[in-house]
């Protein structure tokens, strides 16, 4: 029997020390159900620590992405507080173990949302979208995992920073975008590459973490999931996002 507790320490830990760990799934089977109750325990450690639950995350949803983590499943994470950075803030890479970041959309709630919805009920929560980046972080050597090891890991997500919001009438189903690092385009993309359509994760996140978690609260935010392969962050990097219409979000790594 998997003991979700000790697992749960072990991932936090690891992330709260920047430290990498063996694959559980190395020693032993570990089922998408339990993991995702590790992934519960360890986050709630969080919780008991003073941190705030601020959204939710969705990972995978992106081909680029399935192929990049040789995996075939959609799978989400949650947010805290602690884990937003402010546009154009400085990241200190020695918090993290071997961080990459990738281009999102963010959706902010202004309605709970749970359960299955259609895209246009889903929609009706939605306040308003902005683009994002998501900072990962396997916890795990070598950024190497089976799929219940990232669930596990909250799927990765070990910050995220979110640029002006703008309204969510618009079309954003393929929005061109461009992340650059130091001027220098690495990553070229388009969001019709998040399930061809952000709407869809959204869709997802309430059917998966919404009905896990009694339901989305109005004020999360939802990061529809990577449009891109991520980017290896190194020290004295400055990233940027461009979405076509939605502007621009930042970040330098120290
Ligand atoms: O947000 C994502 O799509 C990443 C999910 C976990 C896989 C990874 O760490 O690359
Ligand atoms: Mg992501």
């Amino acid at each position: 029997m998997t003991d979700i507790q000790t697992y749960a320490e072990v991932v936090d830990e690891a992330a709260r020390t920047a430290s990498a760990i063996p694959q559980f799934t190395s020693s032993g089977p570990l089922s998408v159900a339990d993991a995702y109750a590790v992934q519960a325990a360890s986050i709630e450690r969080r919780l008991k620590r003073g941190e705030k639950l601020v959204g939710v995350k969705m990972g995978l949803t992106s081909r680029a992405k399935m192929k990049q983590v040789n995996v075939d499943e959609v799978v989400w994470g949650r947010l805290t507080d602690a884990m937003r950075l402010e546009e154009g803030a400085s990241l200190s890479k020695r918090r993290f173990v071997h961080p990459r970041i990738e281009p999102e959309l963010a959706f902010l709630l202004k309605a709970p949302l749970t359960g299955e919805v259609t895209a246009a009920e889903a929609m009706a929560a939605v306040a308003a979208i902005a683009p994002a980046m998501e900072i990962i972080d396997s916890r795990y050597q070598n950024f190497k995992f089976a799929l219940p090891d990232v669930i596990a890991d909250n799927s990765s997500s070990s910050g995220f920073v979110v640029g002006d919001w703008s309204s969510p009438t618009q079309d954003f189903s393929n929005l061109g975008l461009v992340m650059e690092v130091d001027g220098r385009p690495v990553e070229i993309g388009s969001t019709a590459a998040i399930l061809g359509n952000p709407s869809r994760s959204l869709v997802a996140a309430a059917r998966l973490a919404g009905a896990a978690l009694g339901r989305l609260e109005a004020g999360w935010i939802i990061l529809a999931g990577g449009a891109t392969a991520a980017h290896s962050l190194k020290v004295g990097e400055r990233v940027r996002l461009t979405m076509q219409n939605l502007g621009s979000v930042s970040i330098r790594v120290a």
